[in-house]
């Protein structure tokens, strides 16, 4: 693979985003000819002003991964075998089409995985095939990650992506409820160097207070941390409205006399007193009043919660709950407080088509609502299963691995395995991608050019930046946005229907540029000026543009959506049934891993094994179990062998066990995954269990019972 514009091999220099995670760090990679020199922070990068983590650093590693597929395989009699790229598109079109005239257009199904967002080709070019597959069985890791935090958006604002951002480099306090982003780098919160920006904020006198069940990275370097009992941060942040609207600690802003819903929202939450709340969430009384009164005391303040307080069963009451104390306390649309941002392509707002909708059909067998076109994956299995008009018989996976990443997942991968039909266009033949047919592999990631479509929505500062591929792809190998042109152009004249390609992902950037907020300025950002910016520009921090930018029918705020009234009903109920002691599991997030599919690489799965289960040595007491032996940990029927390890980082009632694990199929190729294979956490989550609002998995706070091994039973 040669280096691009690199025919001397000499050390030479390219700058880049990682595309991996949300923080979207600026690489500094260093080729010699085809060889990678080395992978470092880019210090001249305005936004990440040279943070790296260990699985940027580990880019060289995926690149060279011998196990990374290069050209597509066929599945004929059990045994894979390569086929030429040409004919894999025109056996996906022919099975596919075939499919659909014999069962209709919903026997096709689609799961689109989470480095579709991360990556250029995925974004401009997979909707130019998927598009064609007129089925309503489409899923994403949308349902099992941030759906809660789109649907609120929608309702509130009328726009699926106005998400307020935490003003993290101008807040003077910041309330962090379920998210880790020491681990995670952030999440709907681009930025980079987080570390270094929540110290930031106590270097000025500001303060960080963390929630969450685990002491985790994050609340070791707060100024506080509070221990919640899983799942019970609806009713705390109800209790924090009431006290504020029980004390008149509002504070109006330039928003308030444009929302509608407030006097409503103030009666709902009456019931939520104080003393109920902590006795049921496990924080003291005073600590919620003194929390509440700092957050409408201080200059600027911001709540931001993401996937502890999203994948549980009232991930969108927290969603929406969150939204208000913001908008309470004037934080909403203020500096330091939260903010919309302003990329240079695709911001979101009244002239935008892409505002979302809910409900518009529901799911065959279950009756749960679509949400922009989507269903949620937890119905994926029984929509594959179930036999009768509009069931699932053949899927298509694009960069997802949902056996490890949906709940119910032993259910899923026998719904797979039963499909009459399944194509996957993934780098990887794992533990999704072995139930496939077919596999079409894209080039590799330093081989494609990169702009963030998706992550400079929800960065802390207006920023763009392309990144020119560091390879050229070999001639057999193809780039993700080449293989949809192909698959589409397949599909289409299978179909009989006149199709074009898509120009290459740089003109449709153009295109967005042209006609983003940035063309028509004083200083208008042209598409040469992103091109040849190697760093990255920064287009400054993020400044209050509502209400110009609400998509809602009638312009104004709606504070209290009706959907919002039952589901307080529901969390009364659940708050007057007894509280059990018994154990509940929670996830967690590694430097050193991305969901579940980076596990392949040395460098990021060295060291002690990371799919270790936490428990509190008093519990071990309890339980006669000890650091570091096997166990069995079991829940909705089903089992696994965990290790233990012993923390008293997290609270007594509480066990915690990473996701994205699980890697023991023979008939994968990742050779050192399966080395290091770790335990499928989604074995346990319970496809049943739902945030009933959104349809969003329940992926944290379920009930698990934990007992030393049965030294006969075999581990799992
Ligand atoms: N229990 C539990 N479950 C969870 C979570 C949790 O916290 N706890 N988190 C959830 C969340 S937030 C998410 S986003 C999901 C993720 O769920 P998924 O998206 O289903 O899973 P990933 O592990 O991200 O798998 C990504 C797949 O994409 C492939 N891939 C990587 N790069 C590319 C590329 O450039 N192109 C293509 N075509 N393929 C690529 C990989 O080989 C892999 O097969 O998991 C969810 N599941
Ligand atoms: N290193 C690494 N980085 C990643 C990923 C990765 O897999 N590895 N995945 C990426 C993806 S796809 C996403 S979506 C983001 C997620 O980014 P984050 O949301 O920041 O990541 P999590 O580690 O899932 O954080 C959730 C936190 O919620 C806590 N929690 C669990 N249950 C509850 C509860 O009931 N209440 C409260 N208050 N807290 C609770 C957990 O202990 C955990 O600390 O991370 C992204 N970045
Ligand atoms: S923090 Fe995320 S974007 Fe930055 S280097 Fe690590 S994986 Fe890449
Ligand atoms: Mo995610």
């Amino acid at each position: 693979m040669p280096a691009v514009e690199n025919t001397l091999s000499q050390p030479q220099s390219h700058y880049r985003a990682c595309h991996l995670c949300e923080a979207i760090c600026g690489l500094k990679i260093v080729t010699e000819g085809e060889q990678i020199r080395s992978i470092t922070g880019d210090k001249d990068d305005p936004l990440s002003r040279g943070h790296i983590c260990p699985k940027g650093v580990a880019l060289k590693e995926l690149h060279g991964d011998p196990d990374r597929l290069r050209t597509p395989i066929q599945k004929v009699a059990g045994q894979w075998q390569p086929i030429a790229w040409q004919d894999a598109y025109q056996l996906v079109a022919d099975k596919l089409s075939a499919i659909q005239r014999q069962y209709g257009d919903d026997a096709i199904g689609i799961y689109a995985g989470n480095p579709n967002v991360h990556n250029l080709g995925h974004m401009t070019h997979g909707s130019h095939f998927t598009r064609l597959i007129k089925t309503k069985n489409r899923f994403s890791a949308t349902s099992v990650d941030q759906l809660p935090h789109h649907l609120v958006s929608l309702w509130m604002y009328g726009h699926q992506f106005l998400l307020p951002i935490a003003d993290i480099d101008h807040t003077d306090l910041l309330l962090v409820i379920g998210a880790n982003p020491l681990a995670s780098n952030g999440s709907l919160l681009t930025a980079p160097d987080i570390r270094n920006r929540l110290s930031a904020i106590r270097d000025r006198g500001g303060e960080v207070v963390v929630i969450d069940p685990r002491r985790t990275e994050t609340a070791k370097r707060a100024s506080a941390h509070h221990f919640i009992r899983p799942g019970t941060d609806a009713a705390l942040l109800l209790a924090m409205i009431k006290l504020i609207v029980d004390n008149r600690w509002q504070r109006p802003n330039h928003l308030t006399p444009l929302t509608d819903g407030l006097e409503q929202l103030s009666q709902a939450v009456a019931p939520f007193s104080v003393d109920w709340v902590s006795a049921y969430c496990g924080i003291e009384a005073a600590t919620i009043e003194r929390l509440t009164k700092r957050l409408c005391q201080a200059n600027s303040a911001a709540v931001y919660g993401r996937m502890g307080v999203s994948t549980q069963a009232f991930g969108t009451l927290c969603q929406w709950a969150i939204q208000v104390l913001n908008l309470l306390t004037g934080n909403l649309d203020s500096v330091g407080g939260t903010l919309v941002s302003t990329p240079a392509i695709n911001p979101a707002g009244p002239s935008d088509r892409a505002k979302g909708h809910f409900g518009r059909w529901h799911s065959r067998v279950r009756g749960l609502a679509e949400f922009s076109k989507e269903l949620p994956c937890a119905v994926m299995a029984e929509e594959i299963t179930t036999a009768g008009a509009g069931q699932i018989k053949a899927m298509i996976t694009i960069a997802g691995n949902p056996v490890l990443s949906t709940p119910s997942a032993d259910n899923l991968d026998k719904a797979l395995a039963s499909l009459d039909f399944m194509v996957s266009v993934d780098p990887y033949l794992n533990e999704t991608t072995r139930h496939a047919d077919l596999i079409l592999p894209p080039a590799s990631p330093l081989a494609h050019s990169h702009y963030d479509l998706i992550f400079n929505k929800f960065a802390v500062r207006n920023y763009a930046k392309y990144s020119k591929p560091v390879f050229a792809r070999a001639a057999d190998e193809r780039l993700d946005h080449e293989i949809f042109n192909g698959l589409a152009l397949a599909l289409a004249a299978a179909n009989g229907m006149p199709l074009q390609p898509l120009p290459a992902p740089e003109a449709m950037l153009a295109l967005g540029l042209a006609d983003g907020p940035y063309a028509n300025s004083d200083n208008p950002l042209t598409p040469e000026q992103l091109l040849s910016a190697e760093h990255g520009i920064d287009l400054g921090p993020l400044t209050p543009s509502l209400p110009a930018r609400l998509c809602t029918d009638n312009g104004r705020i709606n504070a209290f959506p009706a959907p919002i009234a039952t589901d307080i009903a529901r969390l009364q109920q659940q708050m007057d049934r007894p509280t059990s002691s018994e154990l509940t599991l929670i996830g967690k997030r590694d430097l050193r891993s991305n969901n579940s599919w980076m596990h392949n690489l040395p460098y990021l799965v060295k060291g002690k094994p990371r799919c270790v289960l936490l428990v509190h040595p008093n519990t071990l007491t309890k339980l006669h179990l000890s650091d570091g032996e096997t166990a069995q940990l079991s829940a909705n029927g089903n089992q696994l062998t965990v290790t233990i390890a012993a923390s008293d980082d997290v609270h007594p009632e509480v066990v915690c066990l990473p996701h994205g694990w699980g890697h023991r199929f023979a008939d994968t190729q990742q050779q050192v995954a399966n080395e290091h294979p770790g335990v499928n956490f989604n074995r346990l989550a319970d496809a049943k269990q739902l945030d009933p609002l959104s349809g969003n998995a329940v992926l944290s706070g379920f009930t698990v019972q934990l007992k030393p091994l049965d030294k006969t039973d075999k581990p799992l």
